[in-house]
């Protein structure tokens, strides 16, 4: 089954796929399993290479290249689902490349589910100095999705050995040295830099909006470049604006 599964996975133009038992996700912060399917067996994660294009000098075109990824991640992992259902009778609930991400007060960026803990658990790379997963062949440029299913399969050999080389690129390339303590992510400082048009900015925006004094005020700031790149963000998604610690790994950047 796993041999047909992967077949059909990587026909879909999937880079990679990797097969873990549910009990061996751990993810300190993130919830069980079992509150995303309740016979929660096995965690399928599919692998998509980032494109070449996140490099681009234009952040438009590399932001671009990602929402891109995103549309093809959403549309194969269903056609996944959709086989394991048809084909094995299996359960599914799809686990996409951002959320569920539910906003509480005391979960502030902290998904439902860790598509990073769940992609070391099925033997698709390690955690590196970046924080993010290296996947043996594509390096650091790859994201994740996972289907958390009900059939019992032989899980992937983990990856045993550290892919990270330690070079420290990341970190000196960060523009918010958001990486300079080893084993986290400054949050706060990446998310000024990767998302400059976020919840942060907009929470601004609007604060600055409801204290303007004139009327004058309000129609520079709603006219402004910022304001536009705000309902933008709002309109597509995550407006990603930095891959640094993504494109300054050296890890598998010719594969
Ligand atoms: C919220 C979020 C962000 C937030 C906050 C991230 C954070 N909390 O660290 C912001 C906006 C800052 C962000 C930034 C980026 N993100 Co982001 N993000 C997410 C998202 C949606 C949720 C993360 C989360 O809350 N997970 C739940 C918590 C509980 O688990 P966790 O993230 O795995 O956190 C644990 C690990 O970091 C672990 N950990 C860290 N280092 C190590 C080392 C070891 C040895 C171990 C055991 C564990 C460990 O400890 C944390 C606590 O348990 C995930 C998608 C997802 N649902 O997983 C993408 C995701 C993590 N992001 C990703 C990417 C690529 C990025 C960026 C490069 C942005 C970009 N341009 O794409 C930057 C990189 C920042 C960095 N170097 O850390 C990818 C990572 C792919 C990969 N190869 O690893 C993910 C998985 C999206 C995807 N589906 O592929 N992100």
């Amino acid at each position: 089954m796993e041999n047909a599964i992967r077949e059909f996975v990587l026909n879909l133009g999937v880079d990679d796929v990797g097969f873990a038992s549910a009990d061996t996700y751990n993810s300190p912060k993130s919830y069980e399993i079992t509150n995303f399917l309740p016979d929660a067996k096995s965690i399928i994660v599919l692998a998509y290479k980032v494109l070449s294009s996140c490099e681009s000098p234009s952040l438009s075109v590399a932001l671009n290249g990602y929402l891109d990824l995103g549309a093809f991640a959403r549309s194969s992992s269903f056609r996944v689902a959709r086989y394991l259902e048809s084909k094995y009778g299996a359960k599914v609930a799809n686990i996409p490349l951002s959320t569920p991400f539910e906003i509480h007060n005391d979960r502030r960026a902290v998904a439902d589910f860790s598509q990073r803990h769940a992609a070391v658990a099925a033997g698709l790379g390690t955690f590196g100095r970046n924080n993010l997963v290296i996947h043996p062949q594509f390096g650091t440029r790859v994201n994740f999705v996972s289907i958390v299913t009900n059939l019992e399969l032989e899980p992937s050999p983990r990856v045993n050995e550290d892919v990270c080389i330690h070079c420290n690129l990341c970190v000196e390339n960060c523009p918010g040295r958001a990486l300079d303590e080893a084993g986290k992510t400054d949050v706060m400082s990446c998310m000024k830099n990767s998302l400059p048009y976020g919840i942060g900015n907009d929470i601004a925006f609007w604060s600055q909006l409801l204290n303007s004094s004139s009327a004058e005020e309000r129609k520079k700031l709603l006219t402004s470049e910022r304001y536009a790149y705000l309902r933008q963000a709002a309109y597509l998604g995550n407006q990603y604006m930095c891959f640094n610690c993504m494109k300054s790994c050296p890890v598998g950047v010719s594969s």
